[in-house]
C-alpha cells in the first residue's frame, strides 16, 4: 500500500453537492443506489472521475441516464467523465453479514449498523470518500419490518411506511452538507429512552438513546450527560444544538468508543450502558465523557471538519480539550477538578509517552500514513488536547473562547486545517504572546517526541535574587529542531510552606504569588527579586505543557512541595516523584527496593490528612505505572520494574497497614449508590486501602481481609465495591481468589460488559510465578472468548500483551509468540483491532536482552506472513524500520 504524504493534498477534480440513497438491507446481499449530482470543480484539470470502493460488486453506472462504461482497478473505480457538472447513478451490492473489519455497514446481534470513519463509506458504495468532499444526503431505507421495526439514518425523518411482503421503509434527509465519515445508518430491533428538550433559543428537540430490549434502564445516565453536555456547550462556547432529532444508538460490535455521526452517533455500548449493578464510578466518569465528546463534535468536527486525514487532531484534540473541560466543570470542587487533571496526566504519560519514543512516534499532525486507522492515536487525541489547552494558557479563558467564535464565523460549514484554527486563535488575540510567536507555537502540531525540560535553581541569599535556569531538548524531533514554545506556571514556595511573592527582574513588579514563564529557546533564566529565603520551585503547576520535566529537587524539597503547594497537581506531582525516584534507584542499581521511612511517613501523612479529599489521596497514594518509569530509562528491563513496583506496594500494604484499615472503615459510603465525585472518591480510597489489605494478608497468611473482601464480591450493592474487592483477591494472588471470580462470572455470565470486566482483570493482574500468563492462555480457550468481538479481543489481549508489561515480557519469549498467533488470527477477522493489539511492540528496541532480541524476532516472524492487512503491515513495518 502507497504512503499518503500531507503535502501531496490536491482539491477533487469533483465535488458532490448531494447524494440521494437507497439500501435495500439484506445481510447476505444489500442493494445500494446511489444518486448523485456531481459537480466539476474548474480548479484543477479534467480528468476521469475516481471513486473509492472496496469490497463492493458494482452493478451499473449511469451518467445523465445513460449507462457508461467503468474499470475497476483495485480499490478505485475509474469513470470517464464529461467536463462539466453532471448527475451520476451506481448501483452495487455489498454484504454485511461478511463484514467482520466492522467499517462500512456490517450486522450485529441481528441488526445493521455502520461505521464510516475514517475510509468505511467506500465499503458500502463508491464514492469520493474524502473529508473535504460535502454533500446533503437523503436516505432511503428499505426492509423486513418484523427483523428491523427501527430504521434510523442521519437528519429528520421525512416519511415511512409498508411496503408489500413484510418490508417497511422511512425516508431520512439530513440538511447539513457532509463529509462521507459522517454517513450513519442502523435497521435493529431497538427501543429507546426518549426526552424532549427545549434549549435558550425556545427551539424543541427530541433526544433519543436506543438500545436492545432489557437494556433501557441502564440509558439514564446516557441521557443525564447528553442534556448536560447540551447546556454546557451553549454556556461555555454559546454553541447551541443544531439538530431537531439528536439519536444515539448502542451497539456491542463496534471498533471504536464511539461515532459522532451527525444527529445519529453509534457508541460501542461499553461506552454509553450504565447501571450501579454492573457498572463501576470509572465506567460512569467515562460514559459522561464519551457522550459529552460525541456531542461535542457536532460543532468541532461536523460543522467544521477536517479538509484531510491528517488535520484529525483539528477535531480530535480540539474535543478531547472540549470533553476535559466539561468533566471537570461537572466534578466541581477545586480538588475533584485537580484528580480529573491527574487521572488526565497519568493516562498521557502511560500512553502517549511511549508512543512519542516508540516506532509509531508522530506529530499531531502527521506528515505522513498508510493507513489512516492506526492514526487514532494518544498523541492525535491525547497530547493534541494539551496542545489546545496551550491556546488556553496563553490566551486565557476569555481570549481562548474569543478564538473559537471566530474559528466559526469563519469556517462554519467548511473542512479546513489545523492552520486555520491557529490563525483563527491569534487573528481573535492580536495582542497576545500567542500573535507574535505563532509560528513558533505551530512546532507543537509538527514536531513529534516528548520535549525534556530541565531546571535549576540558584539561589543568591545576599542579593535576595533567585534565579531559574531552564533548558529544553526534544531528541524525537531531529538534530537541530527549533525550540518549542513552553508555558511554565509556577510559584515559589518559602521553607515554611508559605507562597512567596513572584517579583522578575524586568516585568513589571506583581508579587503575585503564580505566574507563566515562557520557555521559548534552548535555554533561558528567570531572575526574581526580593526573595527573602531559599525557596522551593514549584513548576509547571497543573502540567502547564506535556513535557518530561527534571526539576533536579531534592527529597526535602518534594516533601516540602507535597505537604504546601498551592497547587493539588503538584502536590500529587511531588508524591510521584518521591516514589519514581526510589523506583528507579532500585531498577538500576540492581538492589531489592528497601523503602526508607521518611517516604513512608510521608505517604502515611497523606492518607491522614483531614484536608486532603480522599479522591486526591487514593492518586497520591498510588506507585507511577511501569510503562511511565520505563520511559525515564535507556534501557528496559520489565521485570526489573515489575520486581521494583510489586517490592514497593508489599512494603506500603505491611509499612501502612494500620492506617489502610482505617481508611477502608472510615471511607464506606452509606446510603444509595450516587455516581458522585465525592461518593466515587471514598470508594477509590476504600478500595485502594482493601487491595493493600488483601495484599497483606496474603504475606502475613491472615484470613480476616481476604475474607472480607470475598463477602464482598458476593454481597456489594454496586459494581465498583464489587469489582474493588474481586480485584483485591486476584491481584494479590489470595487463595480466595478463583473462588471470587468462579462467583463473580456465575452472576453476571449473561452480561457482555462485566463478563468483559472479568477477562480484563485476569488479563490485567501482576504477574507472580507465570500464574498470570498460563490463565491468559487457558482463558484463550474459554467459551465465553471471541475474537471476533472487538471489546472481547482487546479485554484479554490488548490488557495482557499491551498493558501487563511484567506478565507479557517473558525471558522465554512465550509472550511474544502467543502476541504474533493472536495478532495474525485477530487480524484476519479485524485489521483495525489487531493493529492496536500489534503496538504491543512499539518500545521493543530499548528492551534489554534477552528481550529485545526475541522481540525482534517476533515482529520479523509477523511481518513474514504474506497476508497481513495493511493496518498492521504498517505496524510492523515501522517497527522494524
Ligand atoms: N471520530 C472517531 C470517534 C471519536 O473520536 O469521537
Ligand atoms: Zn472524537
Amino acid at each position: 500500500a502507497p504512503v499518503i504524504h500531507r503535502l501531496d493534498y490536491q482539491a477533487p477534480t469533483y465535488w458532490i453537492a448531494t447524494v440521494d440513497l437507497t439500501l435495500d438491507l439484506d445481510p447476505a446481499k444489500t442493494l445500494i443506489t446511489s444518486k448523485m449530482a456531481v459537480k466539476r470543480n474548474a480548479t484543477q484539470a479534467h480528468g476521469a472521475l475516481v471513486l473509492h470502493g472496496e469490497e463492493l460488486t458494482p452493478l451499473r453506472v449511469m451518467i445523465d441516464g445513460e449507462p457508461v462504461s467503468f474499470r475497476q482497478d483495485g480499490n478505485l473505480l475509474h469513470i470517464d467523465a464529461p467536463d462539466r457538472d453532471f448527475e451520476l447513478v451506481i448501483r452495487n451490492t455489498c454484504c454485511p453479514e461478511k463484514n467482520t473489519a466492522l467499517s462500512g455497514l456490517y450486522t450485529s446481534g441481528g441488526g445493521f449498523f455502520t461505521q464510516c470513519e475514517a475510509e468505511g463509506f467506500r465499503r458500502i458504495t463508491y464514492f469520493l470518500d474524502r473529508p473535504d468532499v460535502m454533500a446533503v444526503y437523503t436516505v432511503l431505507l428499505r426492509a423486513d419490518k418484523a427483523k428491523y421495526p427501527i430504521l434510523l439514518s442521519n437528519g429528520n425523518l421525512v416519511e415511512q411506511g409498508d411496503l408489500d411482503g413484510g418490508k417497511h421503509f422511512a425516508k431520512w434527509h439530513d440538511p447539513f452538507p457532509k463529509p462521507s465519515y459522517l454517513f450513519a445508518v442502523v435497521a435493529a430491533d431497538l427501543v429507546a429512552r426518549e426526552q424532549r428538550v427545549v434549549t435558550r433559543s425556545g427551539k424543541e428537540h427530541l433526544l433519543q438513546v436506543y438500545v436492545r430490549r432489557g437494556d433501557l434502564d441502564k440509558t439514564e445516565h446516557a441521557m443525564n450527560s447528553l442534556i448536560a453536555s447540551m447546556i454546557w456547550d451553549e454556556a461555555r462556547f454559546k454553541l447551541p444544538l443544531d439538530l431537531e432529532r439528536f439519536m444515539i444508538v448502542g451497539v456491542s460490535d463496534f471498533n471504536m468508543g464511539a461515532m459522532e455521526n451527525k444527529g445519529l452517533n453509534i457508541f460501542n455500548t461499553s461506552a454509553l450502558l450504565c447501571s450501579p449493578a454492573t457498572q463501576t464510578d470509572a465506567d460512569f466518569q467515562r460514559v459522561e465523557a464519551i457522550v459529552a465528546h460525541e456531542y461535542f463534535h457536532n460543532w468541532t468536527g461536523n460543522r467544521v471538519t477536517c479538509r484531510d486525514w491528517f488535520q484529525l487532531s483539528l477535531k480530535e484534540g480540539l474535543t478531547v480539550f472540549r470533553d476535559r473541560e466539561f468533566s471537570m466543570d461537572m466534578a466541581g470542587s477545586p480538588s475533584a477538578r485537580a484528580v480529573q487533571r491527574i487521572q488526565q496526566v497519568r493516562n498521557l504519560r502511560t500512553m502517549q509517552f511511549p508512543e512519542d519514543a516508540g516506532t509509531m512516534a508522530h506529530s499531531v499532525r502527521p506528515d505522513s500514513y498508510t493507513e489512516i486507522n492506526n492514526f487514532y492515536t494518544a498523541t492525535v487525541y491525547e497530547k493534541g488536547a494539551e496542545v489546545v489547552g496551550l491556546y488556553q494558557t496563553l490566551l486565557g479563558r476569555e481570549g481562548f473562547a474569543q478564538g473559537m467564535a471566530l474559528y466559526f464565523e469563519r469556517h462554519d460549514g467548511q473542512a479546513v486545517t489545523c492552520d486555520d484554527f491557529a490563525q483563527a486563535m491569534a487573528d481573535a488575540n492580536p495582542d497576545s504572546a500567542l500573535a507574535s510567536r505563532l509560528d513558533a507555537f505551530k512546532r507543537w502540531y509538527s514536531q513529534p517526541g516528548t520535549p525534556q525540560v530541565t531546571a535549576r535553581g540558584h539561589y543568591d541569599a545576599a542579593a535576595q535574587t533567585y534565579t531559574l535556569t531552564l533548558t529544553q531538548r526534544n531528541p524525537k524531533a531531529g538534530e537541530g529542531a527549533a525550540p518549542q514554545l513552553i508555558p511554565v506556571r509556577m510559584g515559589l514556595v518559602g521553607a515554611e510552606g508559605h507562597a512567596l511573592p513572584l517579583n522578575l527582574a524586568g516585568q513589571a513588579s506583581v508579587g503575585a504569588l503564580e505566574t507563566v514563564l515562557l520557555l521559548e529557546q534552548a535555554e533561558q533564566s528567570f531572575t526574581f527579586t526580593e526573595v527573602s529565603s531559599q525557596p522551593v520551585p514549584s513548576l509547571l503547576r497543573g502540567f502547564s505543557a506535556p513535557v518530561l520535566l527534571d526539576d533536579g529537587l531534592t527529597d526535602a524539597e518534594r516533601l516540602t512541595l507535597l505537604r504546601h503547594d498551592a497547587d493539588a497537581f503538584n502536590r500529587w506531582e511531588a508524591s510521584q516523584r518521591l516514589a519514581l525516584r526510589r523506583l528507579l534507584d532500585a531498577v538500576q542499581s540492581g538492589q531489592a527496593l528497601e523503602l526508607d521511612i521518611g517516604f513512608l511517613d510521608a505517604m502515611r501523612a497523606v492518607l491522614r490528612d483531614p484536608q486532603l479529599d480522599p479522591a486526591f489521596k487514593a492518586e497520591a497514594l498510588r506507585l507511577p505505572e511501569a510503562a511511565y518509569i520505563a520511559e525515564q530509562l535507556p534501557v528496559v528491563d520489565p521485570q526489573a520494574i515489575h520486581n521494583a513496583v510489586e517490592a514497593a506496594w508489599d512494603q506500603l500494604a505491611l509499612a501502612l497497614r494500620d492506617d489502610w484499615a482505617w481508611a477502608f472503615e472510615a471511607h464506606q459510603v452509606e446510603g444509595g449508590y450516587r455516581p458522585t465525585a465525592e461518593d466515587a472518591g471514598r470508594r477509590a480510597l476504600a478500595n485502594l486501602a482493601l487491595a493493600l489489605l488483601v495484599r497483606g494478608s496474603a504475606m502475613l497468611a491472615d484470613p480476616v481481609w481476604p475474607g472480607k473482601a470475598y463477602q464482598q464480591v458476593k454481597d456489594a450493592t454496586n459494581m465498583t465495591e464489587r469489582f474493588g474487592a474481586l480485584s483485591a483477591l486476584v491481584q494479590a494472588h489470595a487463595g480466595l481468589a478463583d473462588a471470587a471470580l468462579t462467583h463473580f462470572h456465575e452472576q453476571f455470565a449473561h452480561d457482555a460488559l462485566v463478563v468483559d470486566k472479568w477477562f480484563m482483570l485476569q488479563a490485567r493482574t501482576a504477574e507472580r510465578d507465570g500464574k498470570v500468563f498460563e490463565r491468559v492462555k487457558k482463558l484463550l480457550q474459554h467459551p465465553d472468548f471471541t475474537l471476533k468481538n472487538p471489546n472481547r479481543a482487546r479485554s484479554l489481549l490488548v490488557q495482557f500483551c499491551n498493558l501487563n508489561p511484567g506478565a507479557f515480557h517473558r525471558t522465554d519469549a512465550g509472550g511474544y509468540v502467543l502476541w504474533a498467533d493472536q495478532v495474525a488470527a485477530l487480524d484476519a477477522i479485524n485489521p483495525q483491532v489487531a493493529a492496536r493489539l500489534a503496538r504491543a511492540m512499539d518500545r521493543w528496541s530499548t528492551l534489554a536482552e534477552p528481550f529485545r532480541s526475541a522481540a525482534q524476532e517476533a515482529l520479523k516472524r509477523l511481518s513474514e506472513r504474506p497476508t497481513l492487512s495493511n493496518d498492521v503491515r504498517e505496524i510492523v513495518t515501522k517497527a522494524l524500520e
